[in-house]
C-alpha cells in the first residue's frame, strides 16, 4: 500500500521533503489520558502490551491526537529478554524488574535464542492490526533494544543509574558477556526481520544505556553487535534503520559508518558537530524533553533554534529522549505544530 504521508520515510532515505517530519519517542504512553484509560481497562502494562487489539489502539492514539508523522508500535524493549526465557514484571512507580537474572555461564545455558514468530507473535499481530487500521496514513516504526542495553537489564535485573553489576561483568567475564550479547543479537535480528514481514516500514534500535560505557568498552561490547543487526536487517529487508545511542557522543563517527540510514541524537549532541561527524546520513532529535515544561514562547524559540541548526533536509524532528510522563499534552501538540509550521 502506498502511504499518504511518507515524509518520515523520504527523510530517512535522504530524499527531498517539503517539510520536516516529526514524531516523539514514547509518544504512545502515559502523557495521554486516552492511553491511561486503555491501560486501566487492560489492568496492567504487560496485559496491554500482550493484547494485540489494545496495543494497536494505543499505537494509533498519538497519530489521531497529536498529529505526529509516524506511529511506533506499542511494546517494550524488554519483550526480547522475556522471549529468551527471562520474564519481567512491571512494578508501579518503579519500572521493570526481572525476578531471575543471567550472571554466569550456567544461567546463560538456560537462556535461548528467541523465536520471534512464536514467542513474540503478539507483537507481530499488533503490527498487522495497526497497519490495517492506519490504512496508509503514516508509516509504522518497529523497534528493539540494542544488545548492550538489553544485557544491562538481563544481568542487573532492574533499572539502575550506573548498571554497575552489568558493567562489572564486562570487566570480570568478557567471554560470558560476549556470549550473552551474541544470543541477544541473534534474537534481535530475527525479531526485527519478523517485524518488517509483519508490516513495519522502518526500525529503530534503542541503545539507551550506551552513555555509561567508555569509548573503548563501547567499541568492544556494543558497536559490533549493533553492526551485526544493521547488516543483517538491511540485507534482508531494505527498510531504513535508525540507531539511537543515548549518551554515546564519543561514538558518533563510528555509528555514522554503520549500515543505517538515520542516527538519533540526544540533547548533549550539537547539530553542526554531528553533521560533520556523521556525513551523508539523516539525523533525528534532539530537543531536551524538559523544554516542554517551559512556556509556549520558549518552546517556539527552542524549536526555531533546532530547525535552524539541523536544516530541513535529511532531518527528522524528535526529542533527545522519551517524552516525560508528566508533560502537558497541549505542550506536546504545540511542539509538533511549531515544527510543522516553521520547517516548510
Ligand atoms: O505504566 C506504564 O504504562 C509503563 C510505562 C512504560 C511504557 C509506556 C514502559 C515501562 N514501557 C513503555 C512503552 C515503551 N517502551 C515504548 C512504546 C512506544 C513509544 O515509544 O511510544 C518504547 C519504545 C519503549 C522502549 C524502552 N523501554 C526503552 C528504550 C527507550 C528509552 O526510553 O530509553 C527502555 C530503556 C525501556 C525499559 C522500560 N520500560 C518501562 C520503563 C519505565 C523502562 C525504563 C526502566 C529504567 O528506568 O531503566
Amino acid at each position: 500500500m502506498t502511504l499518504q504521508n511518507d515524509l518520515l520515510l523520504r527523510a530517512a532515505r535522504g530524499e527531498n521533503v517539503e517539510r520536516v517530519p516529526i514524531w516523539l519517542m514514547r509518544q504512545a504512553g502515559r502523557i495521554l489520558a486516552e492511553y491511561r484509560a486503555v491501560r486501566e481497562k487492560a489492568g496492567s502494562f504487560i496485559k496491554l502490551a500482550t493484547t494485540p487489539e489494545l496495543a494497536a489502539e494505543v499505537t494509533i492514539q498519538p497519530v489521531d491526537i497529536l498529529g505526529v508523522d509516524a506511529a511506533i508500535i506499542f511494546s517494550d524493549i524488554l519483550v526480547v529478554p522475556e522471549a529468551m526465557g527471562l520474564p519481567y514484571e512491571m512494578v508501579e512507580q518503579r519500572g521493570p524488574v526481572f525476578p531471575k537474572t543471567v550472571r554466569n555461564p550456567q544461567e546463560l545455558e538456560r537462556i535461548k535464542v528467541a523465536d520471534a514468530e512464536s514467542d513474540l507473535a503478539y507483537v507481530l499481530e499488533a503490527i498487522k492490526i495497526v497497519k490495517k487500521e492506519l490504512n496508509g496514513r503514516v508509516p509504522l516504526i518497529g523497534f528493539a533494544g540494542a544488545p548492550f542495553t538489553i544485557f544491562c537489564y538481563m544481568t542487573e535485573g532492574r533499572g539502575s543509574k550506573t548498571f554497575s553489576i552489568a558493567k562489572k561483568l564486562l570487566y570480570a567475564d568478557p567471554a560470558f558477556s560476549h556470549a550473552l550479547l551474541q544470543k541477544i543479537t541473534d534474537s534481535t535480528i530475527e525479531y526485527l526481520k519478523a517485524q518488517v514481514r509483519a508490516g513495519v516500514d522502518l526500525v529503530q534500535i534503542f541503545d539507551s544505556w550506551a552513555g555509561i560505557l567508555s569509548p573503548d568498552q563501547y567499541r568492544t561490547f556494543s558497536l559490533p553487535y549493533i553492526k551485526q543487526i544493521c547488516d543483517a536487517v538491511a540485507e534482508a529487508t531494505g527498510v531504513p534503520i535508525t540507531v539511537f545511542a543515548k549518551g554515546a557522543f564519543f561514538a558518533r563517527q563510528e555509528i555514522g559508518q554503520l549500515n543505517c540510514s538515520v542516527v538519533g541524537l540526544d540533547w548533549n549532541m550539537d547539530a553542526a558537530e554531528s553533521r560533520q561527524l556523521i556525513p551523508g546520513k539523516t539525523l533525528q532529535g534532539n530537543l531536551d524533553p524538559c523544554v516542554l515544561y517551559a512556556d509556549y514562547d520558549q518552546v517556539k524559540a527552542e524549536v526555531k533554534k533546532m530547525l535552524q541548526a539541523f536544516g530541513t533536509q535529511r532531518y527528522i524532528a524528535n526529542l533527545g529522549h522519551g517524552v516525560y510522563p508528566d508533560t502537558d499534552p497541549e505542550k506536546v501538540k504545540y511542539f509538533i505544530q511549531t515544527v510543522k509550521e516553521y520547517s516548510v
